[in-house]
């Protein structure tokens, strides 16, 4: 994403949603979002859309070979964590299998739930002496979450699936909550995919084949849509994944001359656990699109740092994060009052 990107246009997703088929449960997630976000709105609870895990590329219709790419989810899961614990309701818009809030403790994890359970003489399963009081606390906060009706977990798979399910999510959040909603888009989203105009139906044969030629084409830049209408008035915050270290900068104030939204973290692939920078004027943005893009060049870029007697200790830097997020919001919130109001006076 940078400056010599050719522009999107209106045109292009039209075009991308008329001719890539609509996921089976479309309908239904969309539901199920609108019940979700109506809820937050009646108790007043702001709510954070979580994009999370990596986005799928099929070669077939009938899908046997895939692209993927590194993206666990870590990012994601913990965040949705943190978020929870301040406050908010969560949507937590995931890769299927990839890492989730609170499972996350016991999935994914090399010894597996196996170092947690031990088997009593009694006949019984029970959680060890070792892992009983951190299984306790993390059950607790998964359950309070649910009772509360905090958090709601949709699933995505490919990339046309997580634009599809992205669009649903997020025009009905931005309707319901305004201002009140953060949209976090630590998803690894793929830039490139095959059109289903030239993908084939079923398993592609190898019988005789030299080799396999694909050429994907580049999807569409989600942001200008989202940024501009799906959530109109919400914090938008955006990440971008490098692996050189010196494009982290001129890549992220890239983003926000051409998108015009709040925050960019920008993240190292070696380093994303320990460092992230924070770049853009996050909650002292203005809410007007236009004048935030012409400010890129000016905007902060600020790194934050896990200090490493906290990771020995196993803090994650999502624990440093989110606080900041939320003070961002808090001022943004603030702003759009002043503004919504200064609107009012110019059209009365
Ligand atoms: C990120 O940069 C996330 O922080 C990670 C998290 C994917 C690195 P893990 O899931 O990793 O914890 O293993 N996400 C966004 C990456 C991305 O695809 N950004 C796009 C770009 O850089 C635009 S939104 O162009």
């Amino acid at each position: 994403m940078d400056h010599a990107d050719p522009p999107t246009n209106d045109d292009e997703y039209t075009r991308f949603f008329a001719s890539e088929p609509a996921p089976a449960h479309l309908a239904s997630v969309a539901a199920q979002v609108e019940a979700f976000v109506a809820h937050q709105r009646v108790v007043g609870r702001r709510t954070v859309l979580v994009t999370s895990g990596g986005t799928t590329v099929p070669l077939e219709a009938n899908t046997v070979r895939f692209l993927d790419n590194f993206s666990a989810g870590t990012r994601g899961a913990t965040s949705a964590e943190h978020f929870l614990e301040a406050g908010y309701a969560v949507l937590f818009l995931h890769r299927q299998y990839s890492l989730r809030p609170f499972s996350r403790h016991y999935t994914h994890t090399k010894d597996s739930i196996f170092g947690v359970l031990e088997a009593t003489a009694e006949g019984q399963v029970q959680v060890n002496a070792e892992h009983a009081a951190f299984a306790h606390a993390v059950l607790t906060k998964h359950h309070a979450a649910m009772a509360r009706k905090a958090l709601l977990q949709i699933e995505f798979t490919t990339v046309v699936e997580y634009l599809y399910l992205l669009q649903a999510v997020a025009t009905r959040m931005a309707e319901s909550l305004g201002a009140n909603a953060i949209y976090y888009l630590a998803a690894a989203v793929s830039d490139f995919y095959l059109p289903r105009t030239r993908l084939a139906e079923h398993k592609i044969q190898s019988a005789g084949a030299k080799g396999l030629d694909v050429r994907l084409d580049p999807v569409p830049k989600f942001l200008v849509p989202l940024v501009r209408d799906w959530a109109a008035d919400g914090f938008v915050v955006s990440f971008k994944l490098e692996t050189d270290p010196a494009l982290l900068d001129s890549k992220s104030r890239a983003a926000l001359a051409r998108y015009g939204h709040q925050l960019v973290i920008a993240n190292q692939l070696s380093t994303r656990k320990r460092v992230v920078y924070l770049v853009g004027h996050g909650g002292d943005a203005v809410h007007d699109r236009a004048e935030n893009a012409a400010r890129a060049d000016s905007a902060p870029f600020r790194a934050l740092q896990l200090p490493a007697d906290l990771e020995a200790q196993g803090v994650d830097i999502e624990s440093l994060m989110v606080p900041e997020l939320v003070r961002m919001h808090d001022a943004w919130i603030a702003t759009a009052a002043t503004a919504k109001a200064a609107d009012g006076e110019v059209s009365e």
